[in-house]
C-alpha cells in the first residue's frame, strides 16, 4: 500500500514530467522493446522503430493513463476499470509485461530526472505501478 508520503512524491514525480509525457511515454516502450524484445510480440500492427508516430501515439496514451490512475490514486480499480477490462478481455497481455512496462519507466524517470529522483520517489513509484499492474491484472482468470 501506498503511505501518504509515498502519494505525495508519487504526484511531484508527475510534476516533474509533465510537460514531457509523450517523450517518456515512448521511450518507455522503446526501452521495453529493446530490453525484452518478447514484448514487441503484441503490436504487431505497428511501425515499432524508434519515434515512429505509433510509438509516441500508444506512449503518450500509457503515461495519460498512468496520470488519471496517480489522480485516481485512491480509487485504482474504479478509474482503471475500463483498461484493466482491455487488457484482460481484449488484448490478453500476459501479466508479466506489466513489470517490465514499469521498470522501463523507472530508468526512463531516472535518465530524465537524474539525482532530482531520489531513492524515496524510486520506491514510491514503485509501489504505485505495483498498485496499477495489480489492477489492470485483476480480471485476468
Ligand atoms: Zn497497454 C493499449 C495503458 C501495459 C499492450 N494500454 C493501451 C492503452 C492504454 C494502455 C491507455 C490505449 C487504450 C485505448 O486506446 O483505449 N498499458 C497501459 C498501462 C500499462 C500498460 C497504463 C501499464 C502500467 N500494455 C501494457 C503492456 C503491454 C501492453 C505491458 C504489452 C507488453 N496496450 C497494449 C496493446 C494495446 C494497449 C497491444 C493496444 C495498442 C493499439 O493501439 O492497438
Amino acid at each position: 500500500m501506498l503511505t501518504a508520503e509515498d502519494k505525495k512524491l508519487v504526484q511531484q514525480v508527475w510534476e516533474k514530467i509533465s510537460s514531457r509525457q509523450e517523450e517518456a511515454g515512448a521511450e518507455t516502450l522503446e526501452r521495453m522493446f529493446a530490453a525484452y524484445p518478447q514484448t514487441k510480440t503484441y503490436f504487431p500492427h505497428f511501425d515499432l522503430q524508434s519515434g515512429s508516430d505509433q510509438i509516441r501515439g500508444h506512449g503518450k496514451k500509457v503515461v495519460a493513463a498512468l496520470g488519471n490512475a496517480v489522480k485516481n490514486v485512491d480509487n485504482l480499480s474504479q478509474a482503471l476499470s475500463e483498461l484493466s477490462n482491455l487488457h484482460a478481455y481484449n488484448l490478453r497481455v500476459d501479466p508479466v509485461n506489466f513489470k517490465l512496462l514499469a521498470q522501463c519507466f523507472q530508468v526512463v524517470l531516472a535518465v530524465h530526472l537524474s539525482k532530482d529522483y531520489t531513492p524515496e520517489m524510486h520506491s514510491a513509484i514503485d509501489k504505485f505501478m505495483s498498485a496499477v499492474a495489480a489492477v489492470l491484472a485483476e480480471k485476468y482468470r
